[in-house]
């Protein structure tokens, strides 16, 4: 996973297909019906279609949904006048249910997901990279496909290329050498820095490199994890105050950009020498340098200016719920509608650094069990912000010294609950991984429950009133993975009776992942 296949696709005959996507809607004088995906690449785009469209005076309505489940589909098809539905970053893993309902319109679809049916009706043109030999786990996203397909449609819309590099590093698709972009992806980066909207540059890679105060963005950087760091405002400040580096001018805090070329060296020096230090391997501390892409025509020290914090703006206004604010910075819309995301992002924060509060002070919240702590969101955390949160939280030194993984729950809007693990290095140096273990948990709670992950990081979702079911079974599981030798325990272990499940097998017994930090959470579809 963490290092991206070469495959070598076909380019001519991905062009051709994008060709015919917009041959079916280039003269189109009757409105065209977009639905997109509610996160960062999705609303990126939507954006870039959106854009696209109005230059080319077609009629457009934009439509953002979380999952493109089938009563949305059902619904969609009730749209009498609409003749023509675009969907992007989406759509590829619903062919059956867009077969069902959707054949009597003009469909396209531009998604880099997995495809699990086959298009059957003749007014479909779909595009989907696997079908050309690229990756769409990493070599184009959502946005790439959608700037593609703009490009085609008219020419100016390459200045849309520096917003494809948002939705492409959003969906952490920057799996090449130093976290840089390939193949499509760096396609559309080579077209930006043509035509001056976007730079690319090796650099240190801490998130909110533009805005934020520098131990600051040590504090927020997750990726790459940062042992002792991330999520320990205090532990940063004496981080900081060691390396020497003045981190005021005057009133004002000093962003990495504000860097000198010395400073870089010193602070990334003092970075990796103290990742090593608290056991990062040499390749995970020196991933503190990596690519870094930047709009170059957007103010300097705000949100839009570093390509991955344009991506997480974005994200937030998704998660509350504004996605048209989102939509239209990605049009080009400043001023207003940047203050507002600017609002959205301050209140997203908020929210965060609340939660991360009540998980470090010693709450009711927390419950310690022989293999995990518990953190219980419910009631308290969106599900959207779980991960984010026990990303942070499982840094800070309090839960360091526990030596256990963090488990965070929360319900969803649709009444699931979501889980959210995260682990540290020397816990997986220590036998942990929660990908395996989660997906073995889930099993005993039935076929609604999904789950599965990275060793370092994983989720699941399961039904609700069967959460705490699930982390029983986790912890029993994660005994097994953390004292292997204690094998048979005096008391026997509390596990439910196993109903028989659907599930397959093979997926439990698959061989271990290489090692990876990214937090993903597996779902069977979107
Ligand atoms: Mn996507």
């Amino acid at each position: 996973m963490s290092s991206a296949k070469s495959t070598k696709g076909n380019f001519k005959e991905f062009s051709n297909r994008i060709d015919a996507a917009v041959d079916t809607i280039k003269d189109s004088k009757d409105t065209v019906f977009c639905v997109s995906h509610i996160d960062a690449d999705g609303l990126t785009s939507a954006g870039i279609i959106g854009k696209a469209l109005h230059r080319a005076n077609i009629p457009y309505h934009i439509r953002c949904v979380r999952q493109l489940e089938l009563p949305i589909i059902s619904e969609l098809s009730m749209l009498k006048d609409v003749k023509t539905i675009l969907f992007t970053d989406l759509g590829g893993g619903q062919l059956e249910g867009i077969n069902k309902y959707l054949s009597d319109k003009e469909i396209i679809i531009l998604d880099h997901h997995p495809v699990l049916a086959k298009p059957e009706f003749e007014s479909l043109v779909h595009v989907n990279p696997f079908e050309f030999n690229y990756d769409g786990a990493n070599q184009i996203s959502g946005a790439g496909l959608s700037y593609f397909f703009a490009k085609k449609l008219g020419s100016k819309n390459v200045d849309s290329a520096s917003i494809a590099v948002v939705g492409a590093l959003a969906d952490r698709q920057d799996k090449g050498e130093k976290n840089s972009l390939i193949s499509l992806n760096q396609k559309i980066v080579e077209d930006g820095l043509k035509a001056g909207v976007l730079e690319a540059k090796l650099d240190i890679r801490l998130f909110g490199r533009e805005t934020r105060p520098i131990y600051q963005a040590l504090e927020y950087t997750t990726d790459p994890f940062l042992p002792g760091l991330t999520g320990d405002g205090d532990m940063c400040i004496r981080f900081m105050r060691d390396t020497g580096i003045p981190q005021q001018r005057g009133d004002t805090w000093r962003t990495i950009q504000d860097l000198n070329t010395d400073e870089r060296r010193m602070l990334v020096e003092g970075l990796i020498t103290y990742g090593l230090k608290m056991g990062m391997t040499a390749q995970e501390s020196q991933s503190i340098l990596g690519w870094v892409y930047n709009l170059p025509n957007e103010q300097t020290g705000t949100l839009l200016r570093d390509a991955r914090e344009f991506g997480s703006l974005l994200n937030s206004c998704g998660r509350l719920k504004a996605s048209g604010i989102a939509i239209g910075i990605c049009m080009g819309e400043r001023k207003f509608l940047l203050q507002e995301a600017e609002e959205i992002m301050h209140a997203y924060r908020i929210k965060i650094s609340k939660s991360l509060e009540i998980i470090n002070q010693d709450s009711e919240h927390l419950k310690e069990y022989s293999n995990l702590i518990l953190f219980d969101g419910r009631n308290i955390i969106d599900d959207t912000m779980i991960g984010t949160v026990t990303s942070i939280a499982i840094s800070s030194k309090r839960f360091i010294d526990k030596n256990k993984p963090l488990v965070g729950i929360a319900i969803s809007e649709d009444g699931t609950v979501k889980i959210s693990s995260r682990g540290t290095t020397k816990l997986i140096k220590q036998g942990l991984d929660l990908g395996l273990g989660l997906r073995e948990a889930v099993e005993s709670i039935g076929s609604e429950a999904e789950g599965g992950g990275h060793n370092i990081a994983a989720g699941a979702r399961v039904p609700q009133g069967t959460e705490m079911l699930l982390i029983e079974n986790l912890n029993a599981v994660l005994e097994k993975q953390l004292h292997p030798k204690e094998e048979k325990p005096s008391e026997p272990k509390k596990k439910a009776p196993k109903p028989k499940t659907p599930t397959q097998k093979s997926k439990t017994t698959a061989k271990k992942k290489p090692k990876s930090t990214k937090s993903t959470t597996k779902k069977s579809s979107k």
